[in-house]
């Protein structure tokens, strides 16, 4: 049967990919690399082809930590030129402070301030890149902030310390880059036995601990919530309802395990479309960002197929939400279920109200066929 839509991505889709997801080279902790590297400025040029919309990126993709000021502007040059003649934005420049051995009990929250400010160093330096690059937006993911031995460290200071930090880069943001937002990607553990402020939830309660809150957003990932044990949709939710949805980084996993990062709707399908359809109903402007890896058996080929299955499944789900949406059977089920909404009276009139809840419990609640209806709509039989 003909399809009455494209699974061929537009810029209006908005997609993007981390530079990092197509560099990986399928290491593991293992086992070695099983594919070549790619270089990051082919890395553009391909995404740019396959017309993603924007890519993301730690400054260290791009430039590699101890590279000279010269060569460093030559990249940032050379980066500029392929985003202008291939038509790609950068919508995302953070660092990567995880890597290098220096980092290893963490940088934001290491006990060494002398590292503490190396990190905070490098964030400011990230910003910049960014700006260059036209982006407005630095994601923080601190991978190694968070500990093992719980005696090396008080919980308490490291809070104190990531605030000290963000405030920092909050402070030299709005000096220099007025319009320059940043954000928390939150996940439990992983390289850390436990990393601070695990969950999105976390994030935005210390966010409003910031000087300026109004700077920050959060970027809430798909497998970290997963990993967790988490509901993801209603994660995206808590931070869409909250206007501080920055970003987002789509992929999957199975739940409870080490990070899979695997391709976005390859495991947990509901709730990619739940995800899909919070995304697509609300004011959401900002990219569909694939944060996840080719499976380590693949080459490079199968990068891209890699690549084109984020994207074609991401557009497969855009539709589901259309039908989900005109279904008469289920938008008359929902209507019923979901009752008409009012707000609740004041307490004077609750406290004196005598509810009945024989009369209340006995509303049908269908959910076992709105469910099936789902089901059924994802497997294409509706
Ligand atoms: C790792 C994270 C990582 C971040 C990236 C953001 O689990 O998902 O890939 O998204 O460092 O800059
Ligand atoms: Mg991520």
């Amino acid at each position: 049967m003909a399809r009455a839509y494209s699974l061929r991505a537009k810029k209006s889709d908005r997609f993007s990919f981390g530079l990092w997801t197509i560099m990986n080279v399928g290491r593991d902790p293992f086992g070695e690399a099983t594919r070549p590297p790619i270089d990051p400025l082919d890395v553009i040029v391909e995404l740019a082809k396959r017309n993603v919309y924007s890519f993301e990126l730690h400054a260290e993709d791009l430039v590699p930590m101890g590279t000279g000021a010269r060569e460093r502007d030559r990249l940032v040059r050379e980066a500029k030129k392929r985003m202008g003649d291939y038509d790609i934005r950068c919508t995302n420049c953070g660092s990567n402070c995880f890597s290098h051995p220096v980092f290893k009990d963490g940088a934001f929250t290491n006990n060494n301030p002398e590292i503490r400010a190396f990190a905070v160093q490098r964030y400011l330096r990230a910003i910049d890149m960014g700006y260059e690059l036209g982006c407005r937006l630095c994601n923080l993911w601190w991978g190694r902030d968070g500990l093992e031995v719980e005696a090396s460290k008080d919980a308490r200071d490291a809070m104190k310390w990531l605030r000290e930090c963000c405030n920092l880069l909050t402070e030299y943001a709005l000096k220099n880059y007025p319009d320059y937002e940043l954000s928390i990607e939150a996940k439990p553990n992983e390289p850390r036995g436990d990393i601070f402020l695990p969950t999105t939830g976390h994030a935005l309660g210390f966010i409003a601990t910031l000087d300026h809150p109004e700077k920050w957003g959060v970027v809430p990932e798909l497998a970290h919530v997963r990993m967790a044990g988490l509901n993801s949709v209603h994660e995206v939710a808590q931070a869409l309802e909250a206007g501080k949805l920055c970003g987002i980084h789509l992929n999957s996993q199975k739940p409870l395990r080490y990070d899979q990062d695997i391709r976005f709707g390859a495991e947990d399908l509901k709730e990619a479309f739940f995800v899909v359809y919070l995304l697509e109903t609300s004011d959401y402007r900002g990219t569909r960002s694939f944060d996840c890896h080719p499976y380590r058996t693949e080459d490079r080929e199968g990068v891209w197929d890699f690549v084109e299955g984020n994207m074609r499944t991401y557009l497969l789900l855009k539709e589901k939400v259309k039908t989900f949406q005109t279904d008469k059977e289920i938008q008359k089920m929902l209507k019923g279920i979901r009752a008409k909404q009012r707000p609740l009276p004041p307490t004077k009139e609750i406290a004196a109200t005598q509810y009945d809840a024989e009369k209340l419990m006995a509303t049908r609640l269908p959910y076992e066929k709105l469910d099936q209806l789902v089901v059924e709509l994802l497997l294409g039989a509706r």
